[in-house]
């Protein structure tokens, strides 16, 4: 069970490591400083229906309640240790997991955790002026609880950082506070997490998108041999598993409403679906392929040196790595990744320990393809002839292989000049923007009441029903 009795909530008998907890307590107002300043804007005396983690059992561990956001329960919450567990790829496999950083591997992996504790209170940053354009207090109520939640894994990292790496996690920590989305002097680390969220739309692509890299990211360090940092990515791949929901549904329910509307006036032509107030699938499917080919790029390069390193050290493993059948050493394995050679994009195979950012990225592509396929049948039970397509793996990519090129939605390799010209078809373009801000012009939050772009969800948060007051503004 976690200990809500003390400062900071924590599983991790914090109490008993007086320096570690005085670290801890002296990084909280830092945070709470950073939460007022770049948490949800307006945000701090509303009550909002939000669950808190009671335990980290798989089975009951939410409690609902109204909570005001700055008394959110942030803490330390990792999953119960198992005694058994072993290091399972790489050289060091059949090792005891590790319960102290392997002093080689100090650098490398305080890397990794700061990559990923950077990209949590980045997405906070992203996503903080929404509130004042919510479609409804259920959509408002479940961004604030994404945004908490991203906080809390902020805060996980943080542990690791202070528990494990002394004087220069501290540090770390700190500078976790400092840098800012987008900010041309201190931006945050990765590409996507510097991409302004202007609108819902581009929130529920993100959390569907972005958010998933999140889940694979997590699955791959929750492997680790290192064992804190795969007992924490664990609990919070239980919370990811939220925010992705909400991009999926947010998504299916702007479809569905788009179809809705497109099928009562018999009419298919964006502008004239724009004309009703609705998001023309157009527009979607251009915010689509932006949101799919930045959060690409968060895979790293296709053949990496660093990636086989985090591998072959036992520091990250690949997705279900032990759910794998192979020799989890990759010594001789290969794997295929794409090159442009001329005007052609060509397979060639590599060392498979080379390609796991690629072998990542693909496993990712596979279950996002399944989530395009039911926003499909939305679309197709509506019996409205259009089609939501994946761009190609190489369209709008900045990291790897295809980066400088210029390809095409399918697969085309084009001349800088050849592809801008269709850039306004691909990607979302300034009209679409303005548009789609159009209809977000202020929040709709009277209970029960939704915005006319969206449709309602299937149910509410918890059992409620869908006119439940999940935000009391006070
Ligand atoms: N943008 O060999 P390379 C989440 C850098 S999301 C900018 O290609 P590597 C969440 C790279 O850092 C999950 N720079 O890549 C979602 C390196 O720089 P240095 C986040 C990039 O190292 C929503 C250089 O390029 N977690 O949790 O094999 C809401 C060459 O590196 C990018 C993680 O990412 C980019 N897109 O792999 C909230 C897990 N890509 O070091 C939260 C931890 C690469 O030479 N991170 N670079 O200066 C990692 O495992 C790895 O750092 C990466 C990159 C997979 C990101």
């Amino acid at each position: 069970m976690i200990d809500y009795t003390e400062k900071i909530p924590n599983n991790v008998d914090l109490g008993r490591d007086r320096g570690l907890q005085r670290a801890l307590e002296h990084w909280q107002p830092a945070y709470m400083g950073w939460w007022y300043d770049m948490g949800p804007n307006e945000s701090h005396n509303y009550e909002v229906y939000l669950r808190t983690a009671t335990s980290v059992e798989p089975d009951g561990w939410a409690q609902f309640g109204y909570v005001k956001m700055p008394e959110y329960r942030w803490g330390i919450f990792l999953q119960p240790r198992d005694a058994q567990r072993e290091v399972n790829f790489g050289i060091h496999k059949g090792q005891a997991a590790w319960q102290e950083v392997p002093g080689e591997y100090r650098s490398i992996l305080r890397r990794v955790i700061v990559t990923q504790g950077d990209t949590e209170p980045a997405s906070v940053e992203q996503q903080r002026l929404l509130g004042s354009s919510c479609p409804s207090m259920y959509d408002l109520r479940n961004i604030f609880q994404v945004n908490v939640e991203e906080g809390r894994h902020l805060w996980a990292m943080v542990y690791l950082l202070h528990r494990y790496f002394g004087r220069d996690g501290r540090e770390e920590a700190e500078a976790l506070l400092a840098r800012r989305s987008g900010d041309a002097d201190n931006p945050r680390i990765l590409g996507a997490f510097n991409e302004p969220t202007p609108d819902w739309l581009a929130f529920y692509m993100f959390t569907f998108f972005t958010d998933r890299d999140g889940k694979f990211q997590l699955c791959a360090l929750a492997e680790s041999g290192f064992d804190p940092l795969a007992r924490t990515c664990r609990f919070m791949l239980t919370e990811e598993a939220h925010h992705m929901f909400v991009g999926e549904t947010g998504i299916t329910r702007i479809i569905k409403r788009t179809c809705e509307v497109m099928k009562e006036h018999k009419l298919e032509d964006p502008a004239q679906v724009r004309a009703l107030g609705v998001i023309d699938l157009q527009t979607i499917q251009r915010y689509l392929n932006f949101h799919y080919s930045v959060t690409l790029d968060l895979y790293g390069s296709d053949v990496s040196s660093n990636a086989a390193n985090y591998f072959t050290s036992g520091l990250k493993g690949r997705f279900r790595e032990t759910k794998l059948e192979d020799d989890h050493v990759l010594s001789e394995a290969e794997y295929p990744v794409y090159e442009v050679i001329g005007d052609k994009i060509v397979k060639k195979n590599v060392p498979a320990l080379t390609a796991l950012n690629e072998r990542l990225r693909d496993d990712y592509i596979e279950e996002i393809a399944d989530g395009v396929a039911r926003w499909q049948r939305v679309i197709d039970e509506a019996g409205i002839p259009f089609t939501l397509k994946l761009p190609h793996k190489g369209f709008h990519r900045a990291i790897g292989n295809f980066a400088g090129h210029h390809i095409g939605i399918n697969g085309e390799v084009l001349t800088a000049e050849d592809w801008k010209k269709r850039q306004d078809e691909w990607l979302p373009n300034a009209a679409d923007e303005k548009f789609v801000q159009s209809l977000m012009t202020g929040r709709v939050v009277e209970p029960g009441k939704f915005a006319n772009w969206i449709a309602p969800p299937v149910r509410g948060i918890n059992s409620k029903p869908l006119d439940f007051e999940y935000v009391r503004f006070n």
